[in-house]
């Protein structure tokens, strides 16, 4: 496995993501993943210099969606107005070229209606599951020539399954499957995120066991947000998951960071997995 981390991470830590390289890769991981925001891509070339210079790659690039800020509100490939669905498309095609420019392998969608059906149903009680279903259809077509366009570009796009506080729509692993198979294509497939898992998932080693055909990237981040470790998460279950259907993909740390605690919270969550790790691996866990 391989490891990465989300740049997005280090918003709050330094003005300048650039001055995040050499942390990171002081911290030994292998990589980064790019933030998907519209102006990441005003400093492209000092970027890949720089990253270049400390020898770390760019896994992929991450989608800013729902309400981290206010553009990534507008993002919503399941709103009701057409304008809204144009400007996420938009959206998606400029991280696919950004990844692309990159080097990166990947880009994650997730999907959002507008906020008025989005509050209603904090619960999963108000709107039933084939109704959501229904929603979330309407997208495919646009889901499937955005993957096209991923696929001409060498990028894979990954739907996310989020949990309900963020979207109602896709929170599963089953239920990012049942697009997934609906899209059909080769560049399209799933992302799993241990946080939002925490929340809507049965279990991790079912959900990872079921989506182990589409399955390209994880999103690694405790209960709380921060590193792993320092929540309940199992992450000894979800990396013996992961070895069994032989993931061997990135790993992609995404946890929220404090400017006091960040460089020992790195550290210590890629000791804890990699610790983890070589354990599962020892115990034969492999397959
Ligand atoms: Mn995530």
């Amino acid at each position: 496995m391989k490891y990465s981390v989300t740049l997005s991470s280090f918003k709050e830590i330094f003005e300048s993501l650039i001055n995040a390289l050499p942390v990171i890769k002081q911290l030994n991981y292998d990589a980064v993943e790019f933030i998907g925001e519209d102006n990441s891509g005003k400093d492209l070339d000092n970027f890949t210099e720089a990253l270049a210079s400390h020898d770390l790659k760019v896994s992929g690039v991450t989608g800013m969606w729902g309400n981290v800020n206010s553009m990534a509100g507008c993002r919503r490939l399941l709103s009701v107005d057409a304008d809204m669905v144009e400007t996420a498309k938009r959206y998606v095609i400029r991280c696919i070229e950004l990844c692309r420019q990159l080097g990166g392998q990947e880009f994650n969608v997730c999907l959002f209606a507008d906020p008025n059906s989005t509050m209603a149903d904090f619960s999963h009680r108000v709107l039933s599951h084939k109704q959501k279903l229904k929603v979330i259809e309407k997208s495919i077509p646009l889901l499937r020539s955005l993957s096209n366009y991923a696929k001409d570009h060498g990028v894979l796009l990954l739907l996310e399954p989020l949990n309900r506080y963020a979207t109602p729509y896709c929170c599963t692993a089953e239920d990012a499957l049942h697009i997934c198979n609906a899209i059909d294509n080769p560049s399209f497939g799933i992302l799993l995120d241990t946080f939002h898992m925490n929340i809507e998932e049965d279990s991790y080693s079912q959900a990872i066991e079921l989506t182990r055909d589409f399955l390209f990237h994880m999103h690694f981040a405790d209960n709380n947000r921060k590193m792993p470790g320092n929540g309940h998460l199992d992450f000894d279950s979800i990396l013996k998951a992961l070895h069994k259907i032989n993931y061997q993909r990135y790993i992609g740390f995404e946890p929220n960071l404090e400017q006091i605690s960040y460089l020992e919270s790195l550290k210590a969550g890629i000791a804890y997995i990699k610790g983890l790790n070589s354990t599962s691996n020892e115990n034969g866990i492999r397959l």
